[in-house]
């Protein structure tokens, strides 16, 4: 992580001494950049990759109405009410602002409550784009304290109950948009607003109040900014340099563009592949909305929940589930009894998630895997979806000697046998969880998981997917590489316009026979390649399909595989004739 820190602002007081002379380069007054080293950034990322689950809190004004506004439900997350409905900045004072008294709010409870689903940390809204501040802000009086009803500082009671309870804290500020600042972004509904400058708004209200919530609610774990705009320079320096005030202080990615941050975001979506050589956390709310909203029922069920925490932690990420408090500060029974039943999973099974780290194999069909590993060994949880009905549940291609295999609900002990393949454990019948069962199997040394090749299953089928393909890319170039597929859907290889670039898949068959290879591809105009078994190249040519996001599926060409064993498919440009193709996948069907 990048830390960039201006001399004159940080170099007072503790913070300066202890900054200075170790991290900082001085050049006169101009900015300057230092670095963590990866030790002390390790050091501060530990614990929140130790705990893999932290609550998100959506809680604002807009919880008054639960996103409604004159008997209208103008928006799908109703933190955005205000401005899906073109809400006057006056009349959102009276119909939400002034009513703002959630009386049956308790911090302890509430924090006891995310201790109870096994979280470990809490992020909350001080401010989001509406520009209403949930804490006693010194800025001005559009605060909780100064102007409603509750006249309680919501934010620091949770401060000191977190504390009490040994739950990290963290704030998520909303720091380019603010609807109701005269020189925040985002209000082009009020004409009554008398304009003032972005970086006014910076300097008279983001900074003293961001400023504010780092130096009087005590440790700060997290500071979570969100919807970055491009801003000056001295915007965002002046932004960035605050964090520094707590030492520890773990950002995201969404302060502007050019700031990484210390860990990755992913909102509302899991990223189907583990992210490699970056700490990385998704946000997702319990239900359809952010903040509460009344018509909400859309409920995601425990199954998804706990399913969700589990997939995460296996590709190494951190869950960020959000709540919604309504406007009388307390959570729907239907996210109570969610964060309980995940709770009481988390009591059996939160070993294998607390301190884990990614899985070692690549797609499980039957479910998840995290692992912890050791000096002499190493524990695999075995997280387990779809229960076999056989009683066998193979893990590919691990070589490691199994010491000793049990199932986490019961400690009850099973079997297991060593095969060239993998490692066959025998379950019983029934799964003691219906929604993820944890095996734990340890095993002797380092840990040896040989690469599972793909092969064609029982129809002669083998399935090629983008994001298992080896992009020879120059090592790192943008050109073609794997992105994600938009909103969930398949990933695909894409930006490929570099005629150098090509791309390989291994597998293995014991089928010999004659295949027809489909691909499933889009591309603006008509393209040439070469497919390539094993370096025997053929010449194929498709048509354009239409735009980038018009996939088809054709067959290309046949290949003969005159015996079992293991080959490489590639697809190499062919220059002059090739244009650029999006890649989902590359089918090999037997005739
Ligand atoms: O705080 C939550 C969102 O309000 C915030 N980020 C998370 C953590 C966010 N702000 N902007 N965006 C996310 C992206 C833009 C979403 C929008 Fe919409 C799509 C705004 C208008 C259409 C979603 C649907 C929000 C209102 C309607």
């Amino acid at each position: 992580m990048q830390i960039r820190m201006k001399s004159s602002l940080i170099c007072y007081g503790l913070l300066g001494a202890l900054f200075c002379p170790a991290l900082m380069a001085q050049e006169g007054d101009s900015w300057t950049y230092s670095k963590e080293t990866p030790e002390q950034h390790a050091a501060k990322m530990e614990w929140w990759n130790a705990a893999r689950f932290g609550m998100f809190v959506h809680w604002g004004v807009y919880s008054v109405t639960g996103g409604e506004y004159k008997g209208e439900m103008p928006t799908n997350s109703a933190e955005w009410m205000m401005n899906k409905a073109r809400i006057p900045i006056a009349d959102y004072k009276t119909e939400n602002v002034d009513k703002f008294n959630p009386t049956s709010f308790d911090a302890k409870s509430f924090v006891l409550l995310a201790k109870e689903a096994g979280m470990k940390y809490i992020v909350i809204t001080a401010k989001h784009h509406d520009g209403f501040a949930m804490f006693h802000s010194k800025a001005g009086p559009y605060n909780v304290v100064d102007a409603t009803p509750f006249k309680r500082d919501i934010m620091m009671e949770l401060a000191v109950a977190c504390r009490e309870e040994g739950i990290r804290f963290g704030f998520y500020y909303s720091q380019c948009q603010d609807w109701h600042h005269p020189g925040g972004l985002g209000n082009n509904w009020d004409d009554t607003i008398e304009r003032v400058s972005f970086d006014e708004y910076v300097r008279e209200k983001a900074v003293p109040e961001a400023r504010q919530l780092l130096t009087e609610y005590g440790p700060i774990a997290i500071f979570w900014w969100d919807t970055p705009r491009d801003m000056s320079q001295e915007a965002f320096d002046s932004l960035h340099s605050v964090t520094d005030l707590q030492p520890g202080i773990i950002t995201n990615d969404r302060l502007g563009e050019e700031y990484a941050g210390d860990h990755k975001t992913f909102e509302r979506q899991i990223p189907r592949k583990a992210p490699v050589g970056v700490d990385w956390e998704v946000c997702m709310p319990i239900s359809a909305s952010w903040g509460y909203k009344k018509s909400d029922t859309d409920f995601k069920s425990i199954e998804t929940l706990i399913r969700n925490l589990v997939d995460i932690a296996s590709k190494g990420g951190n869950y960020l589930l959000n709540v919604s408090p309504t406007g009388d500060g307390t959570l729907l029974p239907q996210s109570t009894e969610r964060l309980q039943a995940i709770g009481r999973w988390m009591k059996v099974n939160g070993e294998s998630i607390y301190e884990t780290t990614a899985s070692p194999f690549g797609d499980l069909e039957w479910g998840r895997c995290t692992k912890k590993e050791f000096a002499r060994g190493s524990t695999l949880y075995l997280h387990v979806f779809d229960w076999p009905a056989d009683g066998k549940l193979f893990v590919p291609g691990l070589k490691n000697k199994v010491e000793q295999a049990y199932l986490m609900d019961n400690w009850n002990a099973v079997e297991t046998q060593q095969t060239e393949d993998g490692v066959i454990v025998s379950l019983p019948a029934e799964a003691p969880d219906e929604i993820a069962s944890v095996v734990v199997v340890k095993v002797h040394g380092p840990l040896e998981v040989a690469k599972v090749l793909p092969a064609p299953g029982k129809d002669g089928a083998l399935v090629l997917l983008a994001d298992m393909a080896y992009i020879h890319n120059n090592e790192g170039s943008e050109q073609a590489s794997v992105r994600e597929g938009r909103r969930g859907g398949p990933s695909y290889i894409s930006r490929w316009s570099d005629e150098a670039a090509w791309v390989e898949w291994s597998f293995k068959t014991d089928q010999p026979g004659q295949y027809e290879v489909f691909a499933e591809f889009s591309t603006e105009e008509n393209s040439g390649f070469n497919i390539g078994l094993s370096g025997n190249f053929q010449p194929v040519g498709v048509q354009a399909t239409g735009g980038r996001r018009d996939y088809t599926e054709k067959m290309l060409c046949i290949i003969t595989i005159d015996k079992a064993g293991e080959y490489t498919l590639q697809i190499k440009p062919e220059a002059g004739q090739w244009n650029p193709l999006s890649l989902r996948n590359v089918t090999l069907r037997k005739k």
